[in-house]
């Protein structure tokens, strides 16, 4: 029986909450598996482990991370860390880098049709929306050369950040999106979305996303438009149907364009991801690390009553990108469907607060370890 280790990276705030629901869902899958074991193993990490150890990723975890299959993780930061000198966010920043997790995948589609009523959008605009933001997640602003203003000295407290691409960066992230765009039949079209009537490295992005897929993916029949970012972010809750397919754009706009997306299903602790080091096609080692797009929510952690949908979902992603287990993947994204869908013995919904519902996190991920059971 083959074991998967898989590096467990609560982090911080809602972080813990949210992701001991998806390890029962991975759990639960082990135990019921007759093929393989899913071996889980907890590491400190942001700003749990900078009290622990100093510093927001300790060796041990990084060491951890390089050996494992996957990883899957919460979230961190907080206002206990702020923005001083060691943060909490650098880990995840070196973590990403350490690893070349150069792709992040943020899926932005209706877990559940039953949600379209909780979209503050009207129904008729999000309904059907299905894309796929594909960010570039180790170049650009956040890790071009820096530097910090110094305002104490009497000196006018410059600062600046630097976004850099090449050509390399820009042709592999558009080669995954058109791998993603070839898992639909027909393909899904490529929307990338860049600033390229300002920035170099837009006009670099879109020349190089051009380039190569007309000279790879044109005659498997993908098609790419380019769109500029302000107004793309318009269209993306004015008209999101539009954007459906996938979305290709550098770390930044990625940043933004996917918290905006969240808007769409009607909460932020919805949504998953998954960051990868390549093509998740099964064929050499790919890292990936699994987790929410949303941050440690400081505003309601120690709470019990965070979504841990996003993160059961980035559980679902770790099981279809990283373990080859696309089948399981599709089984846990239909339980959590189903408990959206349901209604506890009151009559109530059965979701957490941010989708106006009364229940915890516990509860949501109790409903979903007992669906899954039944479907497994
Ligand atoms: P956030 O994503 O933590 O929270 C934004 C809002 O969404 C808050 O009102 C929060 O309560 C709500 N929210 C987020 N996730 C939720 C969930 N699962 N269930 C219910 N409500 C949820 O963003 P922020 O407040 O800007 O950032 C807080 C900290 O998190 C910062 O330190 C930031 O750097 C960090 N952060 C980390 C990550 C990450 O670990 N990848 C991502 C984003 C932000
Ligand atoms: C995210 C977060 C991170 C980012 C921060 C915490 C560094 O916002 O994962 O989306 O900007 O990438
Ligand atoms: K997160
Ligand atoms: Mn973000």
């Amino acid at each position: 029986k083959q074991t998967y280790n898989v590096v467990v990276l609560p982090g911080d705030g809602i972080g813990p909450e949210v992701v001991e629901q998806a390890t029962r869902v991975l759990e639960l899958i082990s135990s019921k598996s007759d093929t393989f074991s899913i071996s889980l193993k907890s590491y400190d990490f942001g700003g749990c482990a900078i009290d622990s150890a100093g510093k927001p990723l300790p060796d041990d975890t990084l060491a951890a991370c390089k050996e494992a299959d996957a990883i899957l993780m919460g979230s961190v930061g907080g206002p206990k860390w702020g923005v001083g000198k060691v943060r909490p966010e650098q880990g995840l920043l070196a973590l990403r880098k350490e690893l070349d997790l150069y792709a992040n995948i943020r899926p932005c589609l209706f877990p559940s049709e039953s949600l379209l009523s909780h979209s503050p959008l009207k129904p008729e605009v999000a309904k059907g929306v299905s894309f796929i933001v594909v960010r570039e997640l180790v170049k650009g602003l956040y890790f071009g050369d820096r530097q910090e203003a110094n305002l104490e000295d009497g000196s006018d407290g410059a600062a600046f950040d630097t976004m850099v691409y090449n050509r390399h960066d820009v042709e592999r992230i558009t080669k995954l999106g058109a791998y993603l765009a070839l898992q639909s039949n027909p393909p899904a079209p490529l929307h990338s979305i860049d600033k390229a009537n300002v920035l170099a490295t837009s006009r670099l992005w879109r020349r190089v996303v051009q380039d190569t897929v007309d000279s790879q993916f044109a005659s498997q029949g993908i098609t790419v438009d380019h769109q500029l970012v302000d107004s793309a972010s318009m269209v993306m809750v004015s008209n999101p149907r539009k954007l459906n397919g996938i979305i290709l754009t550098e770390n930044m706009f990625g940043d933004i364009l996917s918290d905006e997306s969240s808007v769409i299903p009607g909460a932020l602790g919805l949504l998953p991801s998954a960051s990868l080091s390549g093509l998740p096609d099964g064929k050499g080692k790919c890292n990936g690390l699994y987790e929410p797009i949303h941050g440690s929510a400081p505003d309601i952690a120690g709470k019990g009553i965070a979504n841990p949908v996003g993160t059961i979902l980035s559980a679902a992603m770790l099981l279809r990108y990283s373990l080859n287990q696309g089948e399981l993947a599709d089984k846990v994204e239909a339980a959590v469907r189903k408990v959206l869908d349901a209604k506890d013995v009151g009559g109530h919904e059965l979701r957490t607060a941010d989708l106006g519902g009364k229940h915890g996190s516990k509860d949501v991920g109790d409903k979903v370890v007992e669906v899954l059971e039944s479907l497994l």
